[in-house]
């Protein structure tokens, strides 16, 4: 079933011939010839979510999963505001989406109608590109003519310039979409197209009348070659850092590790959302520096561990003190590798080098490279840390560190880990999870709205079970992110329940009063019981670290329904814990 109206017709067949397949659809009338013709085709995956933010980032999680783009459709009206901070989050993680919003032709927006307000650019600088289609003219066109708004027509145009007319409608729209998907896929960022249709809404045809003459898929090429100069520069260099942000799995090959692994004067340090693993990657990066930043030989030490040169992959970096640490000394040179975007986080100014990391390390690590005691002076640092890290945990209360340590040994390899802000995520990065584990994290604006919605999406895209980790106010917040149909029996959710958002007992500055307990920490003292019977969850409540190990053993075995595992941790012990942690560290 192919909508009449041209535009939306345009628009399923450009998706349709550039492979984009997986649509999430929100409810409405506007936006039904679409919804009709795509949920009516086998050709599309389609899924049905009501509330558009949840479906936001249901969608991106899926794309994060296939690096395909993932489109959404919404009707018009403030529905298309609730993608906002999905497609902000998409915009800057890199992922993959298409917007499609239904709107009212032009003439109706602004003059009193129902459901309308100004839709085009309404994500602002946070979104690659926002379009409209240009609304047909040969669909109602006597009313396009009697109507003395529409200014789509000219009073004294013949039926043939209205066709010619059309056709230059048709074939803008047709360029518009191909330039847009084609850029949402290379690019791997969200685009919006918005889609003017006049009523009537429901004619569909069982063949397609228009036909595309200028879509086609836009291959990616590698082009940039200008980087081999660089080789000696490396080669040279002392001290090199490669600091690894968030990536798909395995982003290096085996051979170019082992090559990067050879060289003393090469580390390379990682986070939970690299998803590289190798023994001789530093992976606990807090663990290492956050100590350093409470000794009186800081500087010293800062000055011994900072690199010249500095390689960055991947996206987001999640540590905080790897950030600040590289501020306070900056090197030299900073080098990004890879088509995504090259942040300059560090300030020392960055050159894009548009290759895939697996080319630029074989053509720059030639065989000769100086000798230095660079990674053997991390090594020691991390050795000692990774001692003391053990010492302190056997003997420290339970806490949230405590139920992280706990978790980072049972997790079963080969588990799709979907984490949540803040505290989760940063937790998690001071213990070493499985290797076969594949670990993400919503870091492109860090928010809390959408964790949940993100990892039922993604579940759907990959093949290992999922386990969602979440702190209990992100897990509060999305709580429509399991008003679905979409949720596995293997999902799981752990939820760690410090009564609030346990983040800000961390962070500097924190004072213990009823206002910090009010307005930043919001204290409270719900738990997901009601909500896990409404959703069909099996639930268990734990509060102790007994009950939580005892919990573990079963939690993770096959069931007929997904389940959520809550644990309850006491906040103000929790923050101390950690505090005392890196004091720990700093001092054994
Ligand atoms: C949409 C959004 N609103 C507010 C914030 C600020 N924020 C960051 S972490 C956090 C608290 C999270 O609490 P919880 O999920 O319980 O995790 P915890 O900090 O306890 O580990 C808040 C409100 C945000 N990141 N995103």
């Amino acid at each position: 079933m192919y909508p009449k109206i041209d535009n939306a017709q345009t628009t399923i067949l450009s998706c349709l011939k550039l492979g984009i397949n997986n649509v999430v659809i929100s409810p409405g009338s506007r936006n039904a010839p679409l919804a009709i013709s795509f949920a009516s085709s086998k050709d599309f995956n389609c899924y049905s979510i009501v509330d558009e933010r949840s479906a936001g980032f249901f969608a991106l999680g899926i794309a994060q999963q296939t690096k395909s783009p993932v489109i959404l459709l919404c009707t018009s009206g403030s529905a298309l505001l609730n993608y906002a901070p999905s497609v902000a989050e998409a915009f800057y993680s890199e992922i993959p989406l298409i917007i499609l919003s239904a709107d009212r032709p032009k003439y109706k927006i602004n003059i009193g109608d129902g459901q309308t307000i100004s839709q085009l650019n309404v994500f602002g600088e946070n979104i690659l590109s926002s379009d409209s289609l240009r609304q047909d003219v040969n669909h109602e066109t006597k009313s396009i003519i009697s109507s003395n708004q529409q200014n789509l027509i000219s009073d004294d145009l013949s039926t043939e310039k209205i066709k010619k007319l059309q056709l230059d409608i048709q074939k803008f729209n047709e360029k518009l979409l191909n330039k847009r998907l084609n850029e949402s896929t290379l690019l791997q960022k969200p685009v919006h197209i918005n889609i003017p249709m006049e009523e009537p809404l429901y004619g569909f045809t069982k063949k397609p009348t228009v036909n595309l003459t200028s879509t086609k898929r836009i291959k990616k090429s590698f082009e940039e070659k200008k980087y081999k100069k660089y080789a000696d520069v490396i080669t040279k260099s002392s001290k090199v850092m490669i600091l690894v942000g968030s990536s798909e799995p395995n982003c290096l090959s085996n051979s170019v590790i082992n090559n990067i692994r050879s060289f003393s004067n090469i580390i390379v340090l990682t986070e939970s959302t690299s998803n590289l693993n190798n023994d001789a990657f530093f992976q606990n990066i807090d663990q290492i520096i956050a100590p350093l930043e409470l000794i009186d030989d800081k500087e010293n030490w800062f000055k011994k561990l900072s690199p010249e040169i500095l390689i960055t992959l991947g996206g987001m970096i999640i540590s905080k003190k790897i950030k600040s640490f590289l501020r306070s000394k900056p090197p030299k040179l900073h080098l990004h590798i890879g088509l995504n975007k090259a942040n300059d986080t560090y300030f020392s100014g960055v050159k894009h080098i548009k290759t895939s990391p697996n080319l630029f390390f074989k053509k720059t690590l030639s065989k000769k490279h100086k000798s230095s005691d660079f990674y053997n002076l991390w090594n020691g640092i991390s050795m000692q840390r990774a001692s003391s890290h053990q010492k302190f945990i056997r003997n420290a209360n339970y806490s949230d560190l405590i139920v992280f340590s706990i978790l980072s040994s049972r997790i079963p390899k080969r588990y799709l880990i979907q984490v949540s802000n803040s505290s989760p995520i940063r937790y998690l990065q001071l213990f070493k999870i499985s290797f076969n584990n594949v670990v993400n994290c919503n870091r492109g604006t860090s928010g809390i709205d959408g964790s949940t919605s993100t990892a039922v999406g993604a579940s759907l895209e990959n093949k290992s079970p999922t386990l969602l980790i979440t702190g209990d106010l992100s897990f509060f917040y999305d709580v429509n992110g399991l008003w679905n149909n979409y949720i596995k029996p293997d999902f799981r959710i752990i939820i760690i329940n410090n009564s609030g958002g346990g983040i800000f007992r961390i962070l500097p500055g924190h004072k213990d009063d009823a206002i910090f307990s009010k307005f930043i920490e919001t204290k409270h003292s719900l738990n997901a019981k009601k909500i896990a019977q409404q959703y069909g969850f099996d639930y268990q409540h734990k509060k102790t670290q007994f009950g939580l190990k005892f919990a573990l053993k079963r939690f993770f075995n096959k069931s007929t329904k997904p389940k959520i595992l809550e644990v309850s941790t006491p906040s103000e012990l929790s923050s101390e814990t950690l505090k005392n942690y890196f004091k720990f560290l700093s001092k054994n």
